[in-house]
């Protein structure tokens, strides 16, 4: 639908007009600045702040300071400390045309009465960050903010990998860039959060200024942030005249910087660089939301300056937003492997960005009402950071007679139990701990390749095994026989054989991979491998307080608090129990080179009280060197209990069962002379 020309209003109506815009833009603003959470993409944003703009060309005795055109970044969080950007950290104007983009130049260049080179780069969809250097030390990390006053975010930066902590010249300097959330990890983490029941971020900035402004620097750092920086701060301090030798510069002190930019003489090669960024796109690994156009020359940046709000020597070309309408057909609700159940919209296949679309996520309950979706709807359809299909509105007009209302499920899709909302979730959840749905994803995750990587036991096959009932949970699977697998479709000897014996390979595998495996909440691949090579074994970490966990370098309170939360359930002890009865190893062997003869060689040994010389988690890793598997419960298989000082309840019973004891002082006398 065509909006009325602005020049077609009468005054009164024009203020009118011009009072809902401010209003309906400042509180997108708010959102988008301030929590990190947008409710419109950035297209429908931008429309309405051009539509204010030609309102205020127009009628400009409108303008009112609180209006978002005389702003310009985001408002402040209450709870960071505050740092004030003695050069404002200011925002760019924008176009959304290659002729508007010409336009642009053409005055500039009219201007200064002269061509003009240009720096071309990318624009990384991210948020602008600020970092300050004395004698080659990072000093202070901070966020635009306001633009006069960011966000303190030391801490947090100090976390980011490609951030170097110090130069190689003790040099005092500021420079500027963009912090952003790699495609991959923004993926890995919205479906993180889904399957917690966690709300997602709409796209990478969000995601990347979600994790920047953390009180907590270790979210920070668990959230695999990255950045590109693009500016130096007082350029002639350091004899760069470019700002193409400014990048170069910035490579040469360390920072990471976008490989893609170029100098353009014309208007033509700008035209080529916006072409062939255009189709690489979606190949990069980081999202990107169009290019940056800058002034090369510095001396001519400085000269040319800044309007109140924008620099005068460079502009954003916005890519248009990349869209694709179809009609949905189906809603299918789907159960995880934490049990959130999520609705996914099946809809007619249609080209978007680079791939065939037919499903997209939906999210939760919440989601489907706030876009008003039905089934029959047709919808306009966007990648959320370059790569999630997602619903971005329906299209009313086409909405048929006979669209459906969406039914949200009350009994679980799979199981039949009836689906909860734990504490104000937004997520619908299924809670039966044996619903076969959440057990197939379980299985499946237990034997993916990171885990305990069990070639040929996919999801087809496990609901075959769950179907016939052959398997109820991980442990189960190293109880098959071939007899019991001869009964599924398409299984020959062959086919059996290969199973039993990927199965049975995995029982040696290093102990990271069955933690990784069990699917604990918070524990991934890195968290799993971190834990177990701190303490040695999963008997020695599934009995470790929460507190002593939280300790290991690269391990948080979330990590720590979920694991332990994890082993102290029954149905953790019960399943350890039975994988270690079907000889599943729970030791970490990856890296450590083991004796197989000496001492303690073969021995299974038990580690009780507290020792002088070394914690336990030491103890157990250099007993393992020298060829010992360590276990959590003195039984009559145990070979040896080495005893510290208050040693309880497993002395007494070592010695009921006339096991072999040693103290500190032996353990210590014995490992020194096996470790020579
Ligand atoms: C914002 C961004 C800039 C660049 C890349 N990505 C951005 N998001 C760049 O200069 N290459 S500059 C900028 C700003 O000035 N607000």
């Amino acid at each position: 639908m065509a909006e009325k020309p602005v020049a077609a209003y009468a005054p009164a109506e024009a203020k009118a007009a011009v009072t809902a815009l401010v209003a309906q833009l400042n509180t997108w603003r708010q959102e988008y600045y301030t929590n990190d959470a947008p409710s419109v993409e950035d297209h429908v944003y931008d429309a309405k702040y051009r539509r204010l703009q030609d309102f205020e060309a127009a009628f400009p005795e409108l303008i009112t300071s609180d209006s978002p055109t005389q702003a310009v970044g985001g408002a402040l969080d209450a709870d960071l400390p505050k740092v004030p950007h003695p050069i404002p950290m200011l925002s760019m104007g924008d176009v959304f045309s290659l002729a508007e983009l010409q336009d642009w130049a053409a005055r500039l260049e009219a201007g200064v009465e002269r061509k003009v080179a240009y720096n071309v780069e990318l624009k990384i969809d991210g948020l602008s960050l600020s970092l300050v250097y004395e004698k080659g030390r990072l000093v202070q990390g901070s966020t635009r903010g306001d633009g006069n006053i960011g966000e303190d975010v030391t801490k947090n930066v100090r976390t980011i990998p490609d951030i170097p902590q110090t130069l190689p010249e003790p040099l005092d300097i500021e420079v500027r860039g963009e912090c952003y959330m790699p495609k991959a990890a923004f993926a890995a983490l919205n479906t993180q959060r889904e399957a917690e029941g966690q709300s997602v971020f709409a796209n990478p900035r969000n995601a990347a200024a979600g994790s920047l402004r953390q009180l907590d620097a270790k979210v920070t750092k668990q959230r695999q942030l990255a950045t590109f920086m693009y500016t130096v701060i007082a350029p002639e301090n350091y004899g760069v005249t470019t700002q193409h030798e400014a990048l170069a510069f910035l490579q040469r002190l360390g920072f990471a910087i976008n490989p893609t930019s170029v100098v353009a003489a014309d208007l033509e090669t700008i035209d080529d660089y916006i072409t062939a960024q255009t189709a690489d796109r979606d190949a990069l690994a980081y999202g990107i939301d169009g290019i940056v156009v800058k002034v090369n020359e510095l001396a001519l940046q400085a000269a040319l300056g800044n309007t109140v709000k924008v620099p005068r020597w460079e502009i954003a070309y916005k890519f248009p937003p990349e869209e694709a309408e179809t009609v949905i057909r189906a809603i299918e609700w789907t159960v995880g492997r934490t049990g959130v159940v999520t609705p996914t919209a099946v809809m007619d296949p249609v080209a978007l960005a680079g791939t065939t679309v037919a499903r997209a996520t939906l999210h939760n309950e919440d989601q489907i009402q706030a876009k008003d979706i039905r089934i029959g709807d047709t919808v306009m359809l966007h990648k959320a950071g370059d790569i999630i299909p997602e619903v971005s509105r329906v299209l009313v007009a086409k909405r048929p007679a006979d669209s459906q209302p969406v039914e949200i499920p009350t009994a679980c899709p799979s199981c039949g139990e009836t689906l909860v909302h734990l504490d104000e979730e937004v997520a619908l959840r299924c809670i039966n701990p044996r619903c076969p749905a959440q057990v197939a994803s379980q299985l499946t995750h237990f034997a993916s390749r990171n885990a305990m990587n069990i070639d040929g036991l996919g999801p087809k096959i496990i609901a075959q095994l769950l179907d016939k009932h052959l398997v109820a949970d991980v442990a189960d699977l190293y109880q098959l026989t071939a007899e019991q697998l001869a009964g599924l479709d398409k299984f020959k000897e062959k086919s059996i054989n290969n199973l039993l014996n990927a199965i049975d390979k995995s029982r040696q595998n290093s102990a990271e991979r069955l933690v990784f495996g069990l699917g604990i909440r918070h524990v991934g691949g890195k968290a799993a491998k971190l834990l177990l090579e701190h303490f040695g074994d999963v008997s020695v970490l599934s009995q470790t307080e929460p507190e002593e966990i939280a300790e290991v370098p690269g391990i948080g309170p979330i990590i720590a608090d979920s694991a332990a939360a994890w082993f102290a359930t029954p149905g953790a002890k019960q399943l350890l129990a039975e994988l270690a009865a079907a000889k599943v190893n729970l030791t970490y062997t990856s890296g450590v080179v083991q004796a197989t003869t000496g001492a303690f060689a073969g021995k299974t040994i038990v580690i009780t009280g507290k020792f002088a010389a070394f914690s336990r988690p030491e103890l157990a890793k250099r007993l393992e060197a020298l060829g010992a598997k360590i276990t959590g419960s003195v039984s009559k298989k145990t070979d040896l209990l080495a005893a510290g000082e208050a040693a309880g309840s497993k002395l007494a019973k070592a010695q009921a069962l006339e096991i072999p004891v040693m103290n500190e002082a032996q353990l210590l006398e014995t490992i020194q002379s096996e470790e020579k």
